[in-house]
Order: structure tokens, then C-alpha cells, then sequence
């Protein structure tokens, strides 16, 4: 690799962003992303957290599993707080919360790997962008039964208002969101949709993650002047 990844490069990863962990499968997780690849998947974190999560080597093992099914495929792996995990996996990127390492220190570990950071408020994206951070995730924009320690919702209004405010670097939003609601966030000025339970509280994996995809690169293509 040479060099931090580019904006419209992390921009289209952003388009339909899958975050999973055992917990939140139906299904086996390898199939679910298996599914999720062949349905055009951009971008998969893993987020092996909460009630019944793996841990230790059966947790290591997943991973690994996981993050061979993206390299066949070509799609970034990005661990979720995990900063030892990713190195030792040599992962894509890392995605920290607010309550996490700080940014700068993650930053500094992971070189030019992807780093994205939660942003609640433009204070927040500010000081993540000054700290090296690729992209921001920004939710709950709408209810989530996928977090325990969720923040308020939010709405579209934090989107609009980042914009408003001059952030102009690659945004995904995530929280509740579902096909119905990719046009408002989209509207909102995100560049793309993080999703869990969409997509890993289905049988049609697949198809729900080519809906959600087509909607995302439809209102892009329409909307292509604004993010540029
Ligand atoms: N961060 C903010 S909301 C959320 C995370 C990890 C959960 C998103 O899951 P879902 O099922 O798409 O609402
Ligand atoms: N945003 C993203 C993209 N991932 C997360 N795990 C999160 C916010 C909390
Ligand atoms: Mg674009």
C-alpha cells in the first residue's frame, strides 16, 4: 500500500457497509457473508460483540474465516475496536467508538490501513478528521435493537448538519436503517449505509443487500455532484 486510501476510493466502499458478528447472524456468519459478497457487498466489519459473543481463539478463528471470503472477493475487512486483532490479522482497517483508544494513538498503529471513527456531533467529526480518520460513522440515525449502549437517535438532521457545517469527508450512516430509509439517508448527504440486522436478520441476504445497493448507487449517480 502507498499512501492513506483516497476519498472516492473510501466513499464507494462506504455504499452498502456490512457490520456483523456471530451474535447478530440468523444464519452461520460465513454464509451470511458469503451471501452478502455475492450480492455486491462493499465493505464488512467485524463486530464480534455483546450477549453470547466469541472470544479467544474460536473468536480469532471467525475472523480469520471471515476476512479470507472478503480477500477472494476483493472487499475491505475492518475489525470493530479490535486495534491488536486487526494488526494481527493484517486487516483493512480498524472502526473505533468515541469511547475507544483515541484516534490519533490508532492512527499512528495501524499506518496507512482505513480508520473509522463514530461521530455524534460536528465536535466530534472535527476532531476525528485532525486525528486521521478515513471515514466517520454516524447514527443512530434511526432506532437500533443491534447496540446495547446506543446513542440517542439521532435522525437525518446529524447528517444534514455535518454537511451544512463543511465536513465533506466520507460519511456512512448507520442505526435501524433499512431499504425504506437508504433515500433519506442518502438525501441527508451520507455517501452510504452501515447496516447489521438488514441484512443478517434475513433469510434473502442476498437479495436484501442488492436492494439496499441499488438504492445507494442509484441516488449517487443522481446526487453525484454534491459529495465531490
Ligand atoms: N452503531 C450505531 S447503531 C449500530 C452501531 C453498531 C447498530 C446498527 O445495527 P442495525 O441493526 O443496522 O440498526
Ligand atoms: N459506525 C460504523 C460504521 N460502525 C460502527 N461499529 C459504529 C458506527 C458504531
Ligand atoms: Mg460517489
Amino acid at each position: 500500500m502507498s499512501g492513506r486510501i483516497l476519498p472516492e476510493m473510501m466513499r464507494q466502499h462506504l455504499q452498502m457497509y456490512l457490520v456483523l458478528g456471530s451474535v447478530n447472524c440468523l444464519a452461520e456468519p460465513s454464509w451470511v457473508v458469503q451471501e452478502a459478497l455475492a450480492g455486491g457487498t462493499t465493505m464488512i466489519q467485524f463486530r464480534e460483540k455483546g450477549h453470547g459473543a466469541l472470544r479467544g481463539a474460536p473468536m480469532f478463528e471467525l475472523a480469520r474465516q471471515l476476512q479470507d471470503l472478503c480477500r477472494q472477493a476483493g472487499v475491505p475487512f475492518i475489525v470493530n475496536d479490535d486495534v491488536e486483532l486487526a494488526l494481527e490479522l493484517d486487516a483493512d482497517g480498524v472502526h473505533i467508538g468515541q469511547d475507544d483508544e483515541s484516534a490519533d494513538s490508532v492512527r499512528e498503529r495501524l499506518g496507512n490501513r482505513i480508520l473509522g471513527v463514530s461521530a455524534h456531533t460536528i465536535e466530534e467529526a472535527r476532531q476525528a478528521i485532525l486525528q486521521g480518520a478515513d471515514y466517520l460513522g454516524v447514527g443512530p440515525i434511526y432506532p437500533t435493537l443491534s447496540k446495547d449502549d446506543a446513542h440517542a437517535v439521532q435522525g437525518t438532521a446529524i447528517l444534514h448538519e455535518m454537511r451544512k457545517a463543511g465536513i465533506d469527508v466520507p460519511i456512512v450512516g448507520i442505526g435501524g436503517i433499512t431499504v425504506d430509509r437508504v433515500e433519506e439517508v442518502a438525501r441527508a448527504g451520507a455517501d452510504g449505509v452501515a447496516v447489521i440486522s438488514a441484512v443478517t436478520q434475513t433469510e434473502q441476504v442476498r437479495g436484501a443487500v442488492e436492494e439496499l445497493k441499488r438504492k445507494i448507487v442509484f441516488l449517487d449517480f443522481r446526487m453525484g455532484y454534491r459529495n465531490t
